[in-house]
């Protein structure tokens, strides 16, 4: 049998996660930021939310063992060299995605922590918050919270660079590499990387935008893709900050409220 060369090299990037309608965040994101480094995702839909740029009207969650099946079918056939986990919405999917990842051998795992739209709504039931900490944090490679996401698994207030790097602390202490992504202090955007033994700052000046809709999805899924290129975590953290920045620069105007980031 003749296999394509080009096959042998590209990165599959298993991603579970929520859909955005509104196409700017969530797997719509991620698939947009694999396929421009890229890679090939491999998708597992965790929940579907109706949302526009004003805000999520609706979200209706897919059940568990639908996750672990659409998991099973992919991983069953390919290999993935990395895996990003976004929007888990239930409890149920919290639980469901652990399993998995304690029988699967998965490497380079990414979490994105997303708990709540920037426009307000909980993206995940407040009663998965305890299981996410104690249960899924252990399991990842590396967990990448906004400042209000570290504030909420840290347990205390993010809002300068020392908390995060207090933040950055405890939440490395259940486990995994943290990124603390800056986009909302104040003054610089600085990402901060706490890797268990030293911190490292990747910085940026603010860049004057409200098109940042998706940064969060495409910052983790940068990381989980240049993991699978062989990258350690400081130089995937690295390349990851310079691609968002990029696609930040790039984001448009897409509705009446915030618009997309543009990745690639
Ligand atoms: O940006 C976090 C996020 C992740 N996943 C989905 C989302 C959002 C934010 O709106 O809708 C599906």
């Amino acid at each position: 049998m003749r296999i394509c060369s080009h096959y042998l090299k590209v990165k599959h990037i298993l991603v579970i996660a929520g859909s955005d309608s509104s196409g700017g965040a969530g797997i719509q994101a991620d698939i947009k930021a694999i396929t421009s480094l890229g890679g090939h995702a491999l998708t597992a839909l965790t929940a579907v939310t109706a949302q526009n740029s004003l805000g999520v009207t609706g979200i209706h969650g897919i059940p568990a063992g639908f996750i672990t099946k659409q998991v099973k079918a992919v991983i069953e056939d390919v290999v993935p060299k990395a895996v990003k986990i976004g929007m888990l919405y239930s409890e149920a999917a919290v639980k469901e995605v652990v399993k998995l990842l304690k029988s699967h051998g998965l490497v380079n795992i990414v979490l994105d922590p997303v708990l709540r739209a920037t426009t307000g709504k909980d993206l995940l039931e407040p009663k998965a918050i305890n299981l996410f900490r104690e249960e899924l944090l252990p399991l990842v490679s590396v967990v990448t919270p906004n400042l209000l996401e570290a504030g909420t698994l840290a347990g205390m207030k993010v809002d300068c660079s020392n908390d995060m790097a207090k933040a950055a602390q405890a939440i490395q202490a259940m486990g995994p590499h943290v990124v603390i992504t800056g986009g909302h202090l104040k003054s610089k955007c600085t990402d901060l990387l706490y890797d268990g033994k030293a911190f490292h700052r990747f910085h940026g000046s603010r860049i004057e935008t409200q098109h940042t809709h998706g940064s969060g999805c495409v910052f983790s899924t940068a990381l989980a893709t240049f993991l699978a290129g062989d990258n350690g975590v400081v130089t995937a953290t690295k390349k990851a900050h310079n691609f968002t920045r990029s696609a930040i620069m790039n984001g448009y105007a897409c509705g009446r409220g915030p618009g997309p980031v543009k990745p690639g």
